[in-house]
């Protein structure tokens, strides 16, 4: 098939690499761990691997805070791994993305250690660096994304710096033309080893708009969660074209923007045949949490909300020739089968459910470690449980505002981003075949039963499952149809139904989704050619109607 860009039959994976295999014993997944599994992601159907952070990094937020960026960080093994794990993906016809973590770097990145022992040298303007006010407070009250004030005093002065994640984590200065030279160099020295391209974090951020005063606190804690002047803030496009013009461009290559973009203006700006990005992620279910309460009560409205939202993503993506990336987990979010389905109809059905509505939706579909298995939470009984800055920031501000300390762990155990973290579950050995070691952080005990080995081995498994969703995404007569062909909803009056077509030129497919645990009868105008996918060994059709199984769910053409 004749594809206008080299990635667009992309199916993508996620690897969160402390996670994912350990080949050492020390606990730690690595990239020789990657390496192991290539024949395995292959299977799936993936083309297209990103690899979070694997740079040298002192991990106070995993590797999303960088000390060099032109080094792997040794936990994870040497630069030379990286070369041969982007050769070894190659010869299966996969491409490997790293991590671009350029919002920000780690306080221990040498730029940074300069800035703040000599705050007059030229690395000062690498960074955000301002007066404190009369009284030594912060510049303003703005508060961190992770929690509590976004600027941290440098020792000894009355200067603070800017750090909108972790105090760990100092924020580039990206109106420095030197500061974006130095980045523009280190990402084509990665580009010109090979790489299919980046995932680009926080990238939303990098620009700040500084037309404010103190802004009116949104908390008891003082401070303003101020999203209007460090998100998407305006003439952040600038900086974005000109990081796309220096270098992914001249290698052709596959970026996904962790961006988000409510106007066809910015989707054109983003993503559009000038975009500076090749994709970026369609968030927009970040916010359904079955768990939540106001979800909890009425799941099926929960669906609805969904519905709407992800049709509207899918109108408005078509005015553009763009694509978006379609994901249900990453490893900032709890798994999703606990995001969206009720804790007793977790199963394989509900699991292939979820799968397959995402995966023939216009766009990438990207898989996260884990979930093609339906790994799931995790939840501490204490909150030293949990590692995580963001997550420790988040249970103060609850215990702050009033709460118990046992209402905010349970708040914390069904939102935090941990839950995906735990780490891969291959066999039913000790700590599920992921180390021979004392594994970084605890392996759900559910492995005995629920691992990768066991799935393999059963035709029936969602594991199995999911490689025939791969299959008929990448089925020769029908892949163009997944690429290119438009997003009609169908029965959008049908509560708990999910269902669309793709459609380009005389080829229709078909999904039809029952998101709800009850039997759900559909009355019939479409005829069934061809049955390409059923996550049940039957399916009750008559003349008239179609009836279908709880979270039954089937593909046709
Ligand atoms: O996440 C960015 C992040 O936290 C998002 O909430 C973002 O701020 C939001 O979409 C609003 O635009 C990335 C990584 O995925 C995360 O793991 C890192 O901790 C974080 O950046 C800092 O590097
Ligand atoms: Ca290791």
């Amino acid at each position: 098939m004749e594809l206008k860009k080299w990635w667009h039959n992309a199916i993508g994976y996620q690897i969160y690499p402390k996670s994912f295999q350990d080949t050492n014993g020390d606990g730690i997944g690595d990239i020789q761990g990657i390496i192991q599994h290539l024949d395995d992601l292959k299977g799936l159907g993936v083309n297209i691997i990103w690899v979070s952070p694997i740079n040298e990094s002192p991990m106070m937020d995993h590797g999303y805070d960088i000390s060099d960026y032109y080094k792997i960080d040794p936990s994870f093994g040497s630069n030379e791994d990286l070369e041969v794990l982007i050769k070894e993906a190659d010869k299966r016809g996969i491409k490997i993305l790293m991590d671009l973590v350029i919002n920000h770097t780690s306080d221990q990145h040498e730029w940074f250690q300069k800035a703040i022992q000599n705050p007059d040298s030229k690395y000062a303007n690498y960074y955000i660096i301002r007066e404190g006010d009369e009284n030594g407070n912060p510049p303003n009250n703005w508060r961190s994304i992770f929690g509590g004030s976004a600027w941290e005093k440098i020792e000894g002065t009355n200067k603070y710096y800017l750090h909108l994640f972790t105090v760990g984590q100092p924020d580039l200065n990206w109106e420095n033309p030197e500061l974006r030279e130095k980045l523009y160099e280190m990402v084509n020295y990665w580009l010109d080893k090979g790489l299919g391209g980046f995932r680009i974090d926080a990238i939303s951020h990098i620009k700040k708009d500084w037309t404010y005063e103190n802004l009116p606190p949104d908390g008891p804690d003082g401070l303003v969660t101020a999203w209007k002047y460090y998100r998407n803030a305006e003439g952040i496009e600038e900086l974005l074209h000109e990081l796309n013009e220096s270098t992914f461009k001249k290698y052709d290559s596959f970026t996904i923007g962790e961006i988000d973009a409510e106007t066809p203006e910015q989707i054109e700006q983003f993503i559009g045949e000038n975009g500076c990005f090749s994709t970026y992620f369609d968030f927009f279910h970040n916010k359904y949490c079955i768990r939540y309460e106001q979800y909890a009560k009425d799941p099926i409205e929960m669906v609805e909300e969904i519905k709407k939202e992800l049709f509207a993503r899918q109108e408005l993506i078509k005015q553009s020739d763009g694509l978006l990336t379609n994901f249900l987990e990453n490893h900032d979010k709890p798994r999703a089968p606990e995001r969206f389905i009720p804790k007793k109809f977790i199963n394989f059905y509900s699991q292939s459910l979820l799968g397959t509505i995402y995966f023939f939706l216009r766009g990438i579909p990207v898989i996260y470690q884990g979930q093609e298995i339906g790994m799931t939470d995790f939840p501490k009984e204490s909150i030293d449980g949990y590692i995580d800055l963001a997550t420790h920031n988040n249970y103060k501000e609850l215990l702050e505002k009033g709460m118990s300390e046992e209402d905010a762990l349970r708040l914390i155990n069904i939102d935090c981003r941990e839950n995906s973290r735990t780490p891969m579950q291959w066999d039913d050995s000790e700590n599920g075949g992921f180390t021979d070691g004392e594994p970084w952080f605890a392996v759900n005990p559910n492995y005995k039963t629920l691992n990768y080995k066991n799935q393999k081995e059963d035709p029936e498994s969602l594991l199995n499952y999911y490689k025939k969703l791969g299959a008929l995404r990448k089925q020769e007569d029908l892949e163009s149809t997944f690429i290119y062909g438009e997003t009609i909803q169908l029965y959008s009056e049908i509560k708990g139904c999910l269902a669309y077509q793709r459609r380009l030129n005389d080829k229709v497919v078909t999904i039809i989704a029952n998101w709800t645990p009850n039997v759900m009868e559909i009355q019939m105008d479409k005829s069934i050619n061809e049955l390409l996918l059923n996550n049940y060994k039957t399916l009750h059709v008559d003349q008239e109607s179609m009836v279908f199984q709880p979270f039954q769910v089937i593909v046709f053409q």
